[in-house]
């Protein structure tokens, strides 16, 4: 990758402490920062973020000089935007509804997306700053979704990635945000977009096909003048920090200070920032459950909480605590005896030494979120079980739990059969520990913090050559200037020329996308010269092609070929039959009947299914459904099922728009060919054409066709050009 590459998120990796009126920074050692350390300290690259803290305005140039000397770009924020941009709309919007917590907890206010829009400008701003053509950036995460379009914006060609850690939530939910377009757009900015989990790529991918109507191929999304890629990339932890730490003579030191302690007793382990998300409530229930219904366990378990303290600013936030300082008394007061309670809470942060003192202790992790884009805790403790020992009990609503599914996986809203896996964890046979283990911890060996890293930035590298060579297939002004050349020194021509989706739009009313005044004027202009033949080949009816077409000197070539006019006369393709409509016919009209929006297309040789206006995903999924059904009806009646734009169709075997095209080049010898087409039909007409011809697709997908254009409008002002030579802009 040449140029640099320039990290951005909301926070920047560092410490910020006031001392003696001045500021020290020191940088802070975040899964991020471990595992981008080696990117953004490298060369001229740089991170660019908030610093975490409101300073000084007359402070701001000593703290951004310290920074540097750590490759740090600050981005400093006012109390007012901090409270807007990033308690308001960030954690009092997007945090919420991206978790699923959609009516308790949000509320939509202007100003707060006011904020938010100018304040991703100014993280914009700062980028835009430092960065040149030909470097990378990578953004990260839901402060910042409007970044990667404003950038690209100033600097079109340069490479974004863009990173969500936290879920992307199902269309229902996302679609209640009432600058959920924007958002998108937003997004949409970067080349390659990365998630957790392959379900948030299908609810961002499926949003930004219902909301904005995008072309979208699996995964790929095509713009016009780009494709960007959405793809799963679950983040990893530095494996080998937690082992060596577990090792180290400090955290010893500490294990046996906690033996000591716990004398015998088992202990269980939850860690998380304070959160609603991360179901620390429902985990207390479950654990006085079990304490409840198994007085066995009484002065046998412990539950060493933490909760590390997070936007208790936030009123939500304060409530949670004040509900867990509730719940964690009443089961102490229930349950406690002389020499034992059963939960100990701790509302603060630990050094990394006593947290990892702790998961090489703990027999048990209960890593319970109601919630989570991945969680690490979860990979931190299976890292630090050098031993092959303790047990992971796991909610199915993380994204680690697609990876770790050698965990005991629970479903967090279940009380009993969370209870239930605790004791199965506190019971489980050291054998199946240690089988279950070994398998996690070569999970989070090989997917750890470095690779994650690693496969991001090739795919980005990968998307961006996908890129360039879609580029160059583009019908640019010099590709234009090529062909008309070779035209203009050619004298026997012939253009195939599809019709719906190549040479007009499509209208949801099959019969209103008749030919305009100004698709006349080419088709004229380019029959005039007796060198040219123009052949209009369509999938549609004859009647309706012999209307619009029949009064031009112009070949017709009807339903993908089963009829012909070639000079003067329609002639259909010999022994054709349609016999089989009657065994089809039913069973589209099921499908009719079924699908409101859909209707039925009778032409002499064919069936179609039409289903445009039927409403967005229902049609998809009833089209693959009458695929299976008509696969098996037609296999042994010689007939084809040819899936083409928000269409079915079925035909006879014979019938096929290659065959046609074959067929009249034969006819003559032509020194110049040219095919354009938009669907799947005309996939046949490029693979039919010579080798030196020019053929087109409209639509950047994947296509036999050498070149592309974007719509019909492009090919109109290609054929335009050719007839009527003009000066095309360079
Ligand atoms: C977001 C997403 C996604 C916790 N207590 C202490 C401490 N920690 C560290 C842990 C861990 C980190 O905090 C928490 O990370 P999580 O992944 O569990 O959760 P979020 O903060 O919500 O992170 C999440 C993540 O982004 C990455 O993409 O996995 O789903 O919500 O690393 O070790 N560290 C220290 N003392 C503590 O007391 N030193």
């Amino acid at each position: 990758m040449t140029g640099k590459t320039i990290i951005v998120s909301n926070r920047l990796p560092v410490k910020i402490q006031e001392k003696d009126g001045g500021y020290n920074s020191s940088p802070s050692e975040g899964g991020l920062a471990t595992g981008l350390g080696s990117i953004y300290q490298e060369g001229e690259n740089v991170w660019i973020g908030w610093p975490g803290t409101e300073i000084a305005p007359d402070k701001e140039e000593e703290i951004t000089a310290q920074l540097a000397s750590l490759s740090l770009l600050p981005v400093f924020l006012s109390q007012e935007e901090i409270s807007e941009y990033y308690e308001g709309f960030s954690n009092e919007v997007l945090w919420p509804i991206f978790h699923y917590y959609a009516s308790t907890y949000s509320t939509y206010r202007q100003s707060n997306w006011q904020f938010y829009q100018q304040v991703n400008q100014k993280f914009a701003d700062a980028v835009l700053n430092v960065a040149k053509p030909g470097d990378t950036i990578w953004v990260h995460d839901y402060q910042l979704l409007l970044v990667p379009a404003l950038i690209r914006k100033q600097l079109p060609d340069v490479s974004i990635g863009f990173f969500l850690h936290i879920p992307f939530p199902s269309f229902e939910l996302f679609h209640l945000i009432p600058w959920r377009n924007e958002l998108l757009e937003g997004l949409l900015g970067a080349d390659l977009i990365g998630f957790h989990t392959f379900d948030d790529v299908q609810h961002f991918t499926h949003a930004c096909a219902r909301l904005l109507h995008v072309n979208l191929s699996s995964n790929v999304i095509s713009l016009p003048d780009r494709l960007i890629v959405a793809e799963a990339f679950p983040m990893g932890i530095d494996e080998q920090k937690y082992a060596s730490l577990a090792k180290s003579e400090t955290v010893k030191q500490e294990i046996e200070n906690l033996n000591a302690t716990l004398n015998g007793v088992r202990a269980i382990l939850s860690v998380d920032r304070l959160d609603y998300s991360k179901g620390i409530l429902q985990r207390l229930q479950a654990f006085e459950e079990l304490l409840k219904n198994n007085p066995e366990y009484l002065e046998k378990v412990v539950l060493y909480m933490i909760v590390v303290p997070s936007r208790d600013t936030v009123p939500q936030y304060k409530h949670l605590r004040d509900e867990i300082d509730k719940r964690v008394g009443n089961i102490n007061s229930l349950f406690r005896t002389l020499n034992w309670s059963p939960v100990q809470y701790f509302y603060r942060s630990f050094p990394i030494e006593t947290l990892s003192a702790l998961y090489a202790t703990a027999d048990v992790a209960l890593v319970t979120p109601m919630r989570d884009g991945m969680n690490l805790v979860s990979k931190e403790y299976v890292a630090s079980r050098i031993n092959n020992d303790g047990v992971l009990i796991l909610s199915e609503m993380a994204g680690s739990s697609r990876e770790l599914i050698d965990a005991i996986i629970v479903n967090p809203n279940d009380m009993g059969m969370m209870a239930a896996a605790i004791k199965q964890a506190l019971e489980m046979p050291a054998e199946e520990q240690e089988s279950r283990m070994v398998k996690l911890r070569k999970n989070v060996s090989k997917f750890n913090v470095k690779h994650w890293v690693k496969i991001f930035m090739d795919r980005l590298s990968e998307v961006k050559e996908q890129q360039q060579s879609l580029h160059t297939r583009y019908v640019s002004s010099v590709t234009k200037k090529a062909i008309y050349k070779i035209y203009a020194k050619t004298h026997q021509r012939i253009f195939f020329l599809d019709y719906d989706g190549t040479l007009v739009g499509f209208n949801a009313d099959i019969n209103k996308a008749s030919p305009d005044k100004e698709l006349y004027q080419v088709l004229q202009d380019l029959s005039s010269d007796p060198a040219n033949k123009i052949v209009i080949i369509s999938g549609r009816d004859y009647h309706t092609l012999d209307k619009w077409f029949g009064h031009l000197p112009i070949a017709l070539v009807a339903e993908h070929g089963a009829w012909q006019k070639l000079d003067g006369e329609w002639k259909s393709l010999p022994t054709l039959n349609d016999q089989w409509k009657k065994t089809i016919q039913p069973v589209l009209e099921t499908f009719a009947d079924r699908t409101p929006g859909s209707f039925i297309e009778e032409k002499t040789y064919s069936l179609a299914w039409h289903y445009r206006n039927v409403g967005a995903g229902l049609g998809e999924l009833r089209a693959g459904e009458l695929i299976n059904n008509l696969r098996y009806i037609t296999s042994d009646q010689g007939l084809q099922i040819l899936p083409g734009n928000k269409v079915i169709e079925v035909k006879n075997i014979e019938i096929n728009k290659g065959k046609t095209v074959m067929g009249l080049l034969h006819d003559q010898h032509y020194d110049f060919a040219m095919a354009i087409g938009d669907d799947h039909t005309d996939e046949d007409t490029f693979k039919a054409m010579p080798e030196n011809s020019v053929t087109i697709k409209v639509g950047n997908n994947s296509s036999e066709a050498k070149y592309f254009v974007n719509d019909f409008k492009e090919v109109r002002a290609l054929l335009k050009g050719i007839t009527k030579p003009v000066p095309v802009e360079e």
